[in-house]
């Protein structure tokens, strides 16, 4: 008993040893839903996880850039990320492929998926995936100008690395760039347009310089938490259950993007917004090309874990 008191006042810190705060940066911006919704999160986890864990949002892309956010995650210069994986292509291609997924989060912890994808972001991204908590929700073109075909001759096109290929089989002209960065674009008329979800334009103002959304929508955008994997490791055990704990209900409520995304579309059409949509066969084979290139480009970037991707999260 002596010893252990004694040991106590040597180790500054001793008694609070198993509380971790771990630290965290969003990729999408501070004024998005997303982000919201995720502070939302970090207050649940902060609230019961007193003496286990604790989250601090750092701050969004003015913190650390958008595109530089994974990276960050990987070196350990921030702890936990908030991003989708066209994001942090630049630590792995196989990041984007998750935009192909047809099997639901849900199925992937079932069907080895998850498994997979952890296997491939700890080997390639030195990460942890925690949970993916956007889904159900597809990718759309939306237009400055109107077209009557699924032909972007002409155009000059927003882009991330989710409709690149696509978007450029349309013979789009593509620029890339941040969420952060699409307004002024289109205020300046440098851009005729953009790819984005279904959902949360109006955080950012879009829907004032938005005319047109191309229907059918394409893909399903992915967002997940992901974590620096040493900083995983190093986790008590109960650290890391309550984690889990905590990203598994987060990602639990994904149902919740069904009924919003109806919301937002009717959102969009009472804000003037028109939908522009083709013949059935002509969505049909819109929507065929997108799943087509998706997986050609996906299985060119990664040889090595395209294929086994394909099985796990394809329908
Ligand atoms: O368009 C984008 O910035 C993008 O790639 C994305 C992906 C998932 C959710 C939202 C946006």
């Amino acid at each position: 008993m002596k010893r252990i008191l004694f040991l106590a006042l040597l180790l500054p810190g001793f008694a609070q040893a198993q509380e971790v705060t771990l630290r965290l940066v969003s990729a999408f911006p501070e004024n998005q839903f997303y982000v919201k919704r995720m502070i939302d999160w970090i207050g649940e986890v902060n609230k019961e996880g007193k003496g286990v864990l604790q989250i601090n949002f750092i701050g969004g892309p003015k913190a650390i850039p958008t595109f530089e956010v994974g990276k960050a995650v990987q070196s350990g210069v921030v702890d936990v990320g908030f991003s989708t994986g066209a994001f942090y292509t630049n630590v792995m291609p196989e990041a984007d492929i998750l935009k192909l997924a047809e099997t639901s989060a849900a199925e992937q912890r079932k069907n080895g998926g998850y498994e997979l994808i952890n296997k491939i972001w700890a080997e390639k991204g030195n990460m942890r995936y925690l949970a993916k908590v956007v889904e159900f929700t597809p990718f759309h073109v939306y237009l400055t100008k109107k077209i009557d075909k699924p032909d972007l001759t002409g155009l000059k096109i927003r882009i991330t690395p989710v409709y690149r290929e696509f978007f450029q089989s349309m013979n789009a002209q593509v620029m890339t760039t941040a969420p952060g960065e699409v307004y002024t674009a289109l205020e300046r008329g440098v851009i005729d347009g953009y790819g984005w979800p279904i959902h949360t334009l109006f955080d950012l103002n879009w829907q004032e310089k938005t005319k047109y959304r191309v229907d059918p929508g394409f893909y399903n955008a992915e967002v997940g938490v992901i974590m620096n994997l040493d900083k995983y490791k190093a986790l008590t055990a109960a650290q890391r259950s309550y984690l889990e704990r905590k990203a598994l209900a987060y990602e639990a409520q994904n149902d919740f993007w069904k009924s919003f995304n109806q919301g937002e579309t009717k959102r969009q059409a009472d804000a003037g917004i028109q939908a522009i949509s083709f013949d059935a066969a002509t969505s049909k084979a819109f929507v065929e090309k997108a799943k087509e290139i998706g997986w050609a480009t996906a299985i060119k970037a990664s040889p090595q874990y395209g294929p086994e991707l394909k099985k796990v999260l394809s329908r």
